[in-house]
């Protein structure tokens, strides 16, 4: 049962009178165990409401602990995200601006392993630091203690592995390996130090391929088609409509169940059904580790002085708006499941769905927490008062949110914008420029672009304003905005669209 905030600063009152002083970090240094995903939407979790996925386990981190309602990432791309969790930046600042594929902006590749990270500053301060799984960040990991990672974007099945430098060949299911190496490491960990385990799982992320005994799960389930599903992209920008995202357009499924003796429509729904459905049964995966992760640090006694985090890199379209991967800044694209629990020391079971969030706070709140400085080169913010259950007043109105990586793998052109709790602005900034205004209190699906509307002028204008002042806040800088020419990569990096 979720509770009020009122209730959740009365359940710190009384931790805090149990343990001595709630949030001490003096009483016992707390673990921290992040978990991160890749490409999971907000509501692919049974505790943000999902009805027919169930994650029981997603769904024990949320009831110890605060689920964030609006969590997001600043920037729906792997690469540029993770680099965000990291160092507590925006892109444009840590400069990690795209995922080095295609044409990338020279010398921006990656993230250096001289740049301020949380988990380094962890083990400066006397914590042993590990991570397994997915890291994408193309430098070694730095700050670790140790680390077993996917060369790049990783595999599904019998992934190989670099451990510690080494190249290792694994068996199995990568969500299993990623679980295995996991507990692993935490089994061996240095039992006199506190841990900060970095656990980032493969899945969601295309090509869906499920382990076995996941493989028929959802066989007689329906999805439903989002209520977006056949939006025409009418009034949207040309960069919008010219993505290469189209769901119809996904080859992936074709040898599996969706021929090409199809029509166009039968196409779109059979790559919904086993879209979506492959996108869950790789989450199966992810959530029976999580679990596993969990008992094993329940049984060793340390689950409850454990900051634990759930989150994903970005978001998903599974055939929203009649599209699927991420990049445009629309809902679906940027919120991520966002969840913090310390069961010893933090009230459970709270839904947050007030306070605005963002990929960049993660790493100020988990030093916070643990009585660490945070750095000054760190812009998100702590949101230690807001998992006490206290009133922030002044907590920050919008969030900036901005991508890069164009020519690339589904041409999503260069753009950036704000979201406030009513609106939503976007601008496409290179030339020919493009804006999309939304409101999102009236128009959530985000279908009625009031851009060029001459009613929404004042509210144009203000956020604009807004969005200019969160850049100079933040230290943008303009780039060029000249026509970066047409994009040639396609819906799988290989090419125009190839279906018809
Ligand atoms: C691959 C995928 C793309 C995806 C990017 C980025 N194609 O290129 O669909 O957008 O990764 O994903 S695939 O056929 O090669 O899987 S990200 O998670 O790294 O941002």
């Amino acid at each position: 049962m979720f509770v009020s905030r009122r209730q959740a600063l009365a359940q710190v009152l009384a931790t805090g009178a149990a343990f001595g002083s709630s949030l001490n970090p003096e009483r016992r240094r707390p673990n921290i165990l992040f978990f991160l995903t890749d490409d999971q939407r907000r509501d692919a979790m049974s505790a943000y409401g999902n009805k027919i996925l169930y994650t029981p386990n997603l769904d024990r981190i949320a009831a110890s602990g605060t689920r964030f309602e609006l969590g997001f990432a600043t920037n729906a791309l792997c690469r540029p995200s993770r680099a965000s969790i990291l160092t507590g930046q925006y892109s444009h600042s840590h400069q990690v601006l795209t995922n080095g594929d295609g044409r990338d902006l020279p010398g921006r590749d990656g993230l250096r392993r001289d740049q301020i990270t949380f988990p380094q500053i962890f083990r400066q301060n006397g914590y042993w630091t590990a991570l397994a799984g997915k890291w994408h960040l193309a430098s070694e990991p730095g700050g670790f203690d140790e680390y077993a990672i996917l060369p790049g974007q990783g595999i599904y099945l019998d992934p190989p592995m670099i451990v510690n430098g080494a190249h290792v060949q694994f068996r199995g299911h990568v969500e299993d390996v990623v679980g295995d190496q996991t507990i692993h490491m935490l089994e061996h960990r240095p039992k006199g130090k506190p841990f900060c385990m970095l656990s980032h799982f493969k899945a969601p992320h295309r090509e869906w391929i499920p382990a076995a005994r996941f493989a028929d799960r959802f066989a007689d389930v329906h999805i439903p088609e989002p209520r977006t599903f056949n939006d025409t992209l009418a009034g949207r920008p040309k960069a919008v409509r010219d993505a290469e995202d189209k769901l119809v357009d996904l080859p992936d499924f074709r040898d599996r169940g969706c021929p090409d003796s199809l029509t166009r429509a039968e196409r779109k729904e059979c790559n919904l059904q086993q879209l979506v459905k492959n996108y869950y049964r790789v989450l199966l995966g992810v959530d029976e580790n999580v679990g596993r992760i969990l008992d094993y640090l329940q049984d060793e006694g340390e689950l409850e002085n454990t900051i634990v985090v759930y989150t994903s890199d970005n978001g998903f379209f599974l055939g929203d708006h009649g599209l699927m991967d991420k990049r445009l800044m629309y809902e679906e694209s940027i919120a991520v499941p966002f969840v913090i629990a310390w069961p010893a020391a933090m009230p459970k079971g709270v839904v947050d769905d007030k306070h605005l969030v963002i990929n960049c706070d993660f790493a100020p709140t988990l030093l916070d927490l643990a009585g660490l400085p945070i750095p000054g080169s760190m812009q998100g913010k702590s949101l230690k008062p807001l998992l006490e259950g206290k009133n922030v007043p002044d907590w920050r109105a919008s969030i900036l949110c901005e991508y890069f990586e164009y020519p690339a793998v589904h041409c999503v052109r260069m753009n950036r914008g704000i979201r406030t709790h009513d609106w939503k602005l976007i601008h496409f900034w290179q030339d020919p420029q493009e804006w999309e205004l939304y409101n999102l209190r009236d128009d959530p699906g985000e279908t009625r672009n009031l851009a060029a509307d001459p009613k929404y002028r004042q509210t144009l204008d203000e956020l604009k304003q807004r969005l200019q002042q969160l850049r100079e806040e933040t230290h943008d800088v303009d780039l060029p905005s000249a026509d970066p020419g047409p994009c040639e990569f396609g819906i799988s990096g290989d090419g125009p669209k190839r279906s018809g």
